[in-house]
């Protein structure tokens, strides 16, 4: 099956097709096909962005096409900064930025407990589309902590480790990341409908 995945973020497809190439799937990526369009994500959850962004791939192509959405959810804000994670502190906001206006929103508060959410959805056509969902839990920090990935990384403890995910090399942190998890629900909900 060739899928085309609707990213041109070279860590995830990478990521993608350590995954799902193993069972006999061949990603195309928006660059090799020549294409390259902007889809607004205007849904309120994860699940809809990332089927908006599917759908939106699948009817330009009609190939089988691959997207996420993903994103920090802090229990004491609410769930937020949510599908609002990358422009939390605007939209024009660096990822300083929002560490930032989270750390301020957090002053004083004791209960720091958090999860990266990763929805990944598959759309064949309008009518068949499958999602699938991988979280990851931890603590948000009260100072940053390492200096490798990006967004949240530098304030999300992995409490198993006692490392941030920003202490850890990029192998550690995607062996238990939400993506990883949403991807390895995906090859299996593929796998159990028969249709790899
Ligand atoms: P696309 O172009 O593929 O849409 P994106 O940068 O918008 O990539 P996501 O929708 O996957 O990325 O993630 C939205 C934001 O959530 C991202 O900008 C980060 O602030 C945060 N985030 C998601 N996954 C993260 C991770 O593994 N580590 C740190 N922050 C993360």
């Amino acid at each position: 099956m060739k899928l085309l995945v609707a990213t041109s973020n070279p860590g995830k497809i990478r990521e993608i097709s350590e995954i799902l190439g193993s069972c006999g799937i061949t990603l195309v990526s928006p660059d090799e096909k020549g294409l390259a369009f902007d889809v607004e994500e205007g849904g309120t959850t994860f699940a809809e962005n990332a089927t908006i962004k599917a759908l939106a791939w699948n009817r330009a192509t009609g190939m089988p096409c691959l997207a996420d959405d993903s994103g920090l959810c802090v229990d004491a804000l609410g769930g937020a900064p949510g599908v609002f994670s990358a422009r939390y502190a605007g939209h024009a906001a660096t990822d300083a930025d929002n560490n930032s206006l989270l750390l301020r929103n957090l002053e004083g508060v004791e209960d720091r407990t958090a999860r990266f959410v990763c929805v990944m959805a598959l759309a064949f056509s309008p009518e068949d589309i499958l999602t699938t969902t991988g979280q990851c839990e931890g603590v948000i920090l009260t100072g940053p902590r390492g200096e490798q990935g990006f967004g949240y990384d530098s304030l999300f403890l992995d409490p198993g480790s006692g490392k941030s995910f920003a202490q850890m090399t990029p192998e550690e942190k995607n062996a238990r990341s939400h993506r990883r998890r949403a991807l390895m629900a995906l090859r299996d909900l593929l796998k159990s409908t028969g249709r790899i």
